[in-house]
């Protein structure tokens, strides 16, 4: 073969392989396609434990006179705003004020809705613990279950109601701050 018709063969097989090329493009379009997705989105469990909505808040109650009858009641919604069941405890670890409110009675029950919360609902069998306003707690925030603690399934919340009173409070002075602390842990695998 001279090295003229080799070198035209090589451009003829150049050509055959393009037009072979753009028609195998030609045949690709004709053909029907589709496609399907599955997202998966993983993430950690979480427990959010919220008070009336909120990581914390305060209330003011109502001022007592020496000598005359207390009483003053509040709700708090305790909710579990995470993904995971939770159970939690209360303590007043980090109150401060004055010795004589130990005298006032304070009371943590539950009732229905926040409408609900008065003395008369407590006292009426929805008690959950009964002490003063120095001095009370629920449950254990130690890990695992105790006593006393109370569970909430995701999503879900309960209405504590709280009470202070006393008949007649003669002897209570100044200020008294008391720190309710509700502490949550997972109830998943604990233990
Ligand atoms: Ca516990």
């Amino acid at each position: 073969m001279t090295k003229l018709t080799s070198t035209r063969a090589r451009i003829v097989a150049v050509i055959a392989l393009a037009i072979a090329t753009f028609g195998a493009g030609q045949a690709s379009l004709a053909l029907l396609t589709d496609t399907a997705t599955v997202t998966n989105n993983f993430s950690a469990a979480s427990i959010d434990l919220k008070v009336n909505g909120q990581n914390s808040l305060t209330r003011s109650w109502a001022p007592l006179f020496p000598g005359s009858p207390y009483a003053d009641s509040f709700a708090v919604t305790v909710s579990n705003a995470g993904s995971a069941e939770l159970r939690y405890a209360a303590d007043i670890a980090g109150s401060t004020g004055d010795a004589s409110w130990g005298m006032v009675a304070f009371k943590i029950g539950t009732v229905a809705t926040p409408g609900d919360c008065n003395a008369t609902a407590v006292n009426g069998g929805n008690t959950v613990v009964s002490g003063t306003v120095s001095s009370i707690s629920f449950g254990d925030p130690t890990q695992g279950p105790q006593a006393g603690d109370r569970v909430l399934a995701p999503g879900t919340s309960e209405v504590l109601c709280l009470v202070a009173s006393h008949g007649n409070p003669v002897g209570v002075t100044g200020a008294y701050t008391q720190q309710l602390n509700l502490k949550a842990e997972q109830t998943y695998s604990n233990p």
